[in-house]
């Protein structure tokens, strides 16, 4: 143990017993938050150090200033000039994201039979908060009807036409008849998928969210159906989501990076996943001027509320924004499995020659069992709170520590040049 470790585990110890002290005079104890704190906190270090030895004096943790992407011109289809979606310039895509790879034959069928296997009407109370993803044309159904006249209506894919995500208006291009090949979205929404019937001339909502594991995929399936006035302008469900199939893929931007945190619940626990999230920085010039940060809140495997702010604004408390008590941990445990959720933050009114620290997003615990709020730092030469790394590394399952899933964290710690994950 070195001179730095004994004085953290003396003043650890110093501290430890004047708060016992002070706690076991009732008459003369009066909380002091900033007394707890620090005990958490040198309580901390002190195991962090013992877990992982030496801190190097330069050790940044991983928070440099990220490259500030540009995205590309957008085509604007809503009517509000403060939104845009769909982004058509396909040739352009590979410059700033990552181009999911066409869906096979192969994943086309398995899909298909995952709908298929599910009961009529089948609920799985997915919903997805994206705003950035692309859209791939999995399967375009080939099912007859009858319809209120009592005919077969045949061919329903080609009367499914002008996909639309988050309301009337977000036009996902060149996905009509059952059909499409893949698009971007950008400032769009996932909050409802809806295409326009032929039939009854009305848009339709009728689908569902399927997670795929083999996959590791989200897929939406409508079922075909037919409301208008006459007759032979409806068509009942059968309650089988498979009349066209789609898949939504999250829009993976280049250089993103990946926060990951420990909320100081335990102070001998390392699996940094109590919050994860990722982060790119993007200009715009159009529709709206502005530096802008992409926000994906991966995972909450902790109990304590924490919320992110970014210059004094709120964006989210993590389990709320995930739909779950404060109790649930999300994406860390098998057994709680959740889309990631988006969020977009202006950082700048700028957008040139800005640069963008992803310190800057504040992360808060309130630490409800101590009586203590507190922001989670990360100090050159301290024990950190969170770390940032590319959003390429997995975090780790629950309680798992993270030396045990990257054995080279402790080189990390002593060394910030020997990146663990490479
Ligand atoms: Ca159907
Ligand atoms: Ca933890
Ligand atoms: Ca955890």
């Amino acid at each position: 143990m070195n001179l730095r470790n004994q004085t953290t585990c003396l003043m650890a110890w110093a501290t430890i017993s004047l708060t016992s002290l002070l706690a076991s005079c009732h008459g003369d104890y009066t909380f002091d938050p900033d007394v707890t704190l620090e005990v958490q906190q040198i309580a901390y270090d002190y195991n962090f150090r013992e877990r992982f030895g030496d801190i190097d004096p330069e050790q940044n943790w991983g928070f440099d200033d990220m490259e500030v992407i540009t995205v590309g011109d957008t085509v604007q289809t809503r009517a509000t000039v403060t939104t845009r979606a769909a982004n058509p310039n396909k040739n352009q895509w590979a410059d700033f994201t990552t181009v999911p790879q066409e869906v096979s034959f192969q994943e086309a069928q398995d899909v298909y039979h995952f709908f298929r296997s599910l009961t009529p009407f089948a609920e799985t109370g997915i919903t997805m908060q994206w705003t950035d993803f692309f859209v791939q044309q999995v399967w375009e159904g080939q099912e007859e009807y009858t319809d209120g006249k009592g005919h077969t209506v045949k061919n329903v894919s080609n009367k499914m036409n002008h996909l639309v995500v988050g309301g009337e208006n977000d036009h996902v291009n060149n996905f009509n008849n059952g059909h499409g090949d893949m698009m971007l979205m950008q400032n769009s929404s996932t909050s409802t998928f809806g295409y326009r019937n032929t039939v009854d001339s009305k848009y339709h909502y009728e689908h569902i969210i399927v997670y795929v594991p083999q996959y590791n995929a989200y897929y939406v399936g409508f079922d075909f159906y037919a409301n208008g006035d006459n007759p032979n302008q409806q068509v009942e469900r059968d309650g089988i989501y498979t009349d066209w199939i789609i898949k939504v893929v999250p829009a993976n931007y280049h250089g993103m990076q990946r926060i990951m945190c420990e909320d100081l619940g335990d102070t001998d626990d390392f699996d940094f996943n109590d919050v994860v999230f990722d982060v790119s920085v993007q200009q715009s010039w159009w529709p709206v001027q502005g530096t802008f940060a992409k926000i994906y809140l991966q995972a909450a495997g902790g109990t304590l509320p924490v919320e992110l702010y970014h210059n004094g604004e709120r964006i989210c408390e993590v389990h709320e924004a995930f739909g779950v008590p404060t109790t649930t941990m999300v994406n860390t445990t098998p057994d709680m499995v959740r889309p990631h959720v988006q969020f977009t933050v202006k950082v700048s009114d700028q957008a040139w020659g800005d640069v963008f620290n992803p310190n800057d997003i504040e992360i808060r615990v309130n630490n409800t069992e101590k009586g203590i709020i507190y922001t989670l730092s990360a100090n050159s030469g301290s024990a950190p709170y969170k770390i940032c790394v590319p959003s390429t590394v997995a975090f780790t399952a629950e309680r798992e520590n993270i030396e045990l899933k990257y054995p080279k964290f402790r080189d990390w710690v002593k060394d910030s040049s020997q990146k663990f994950w490479e």
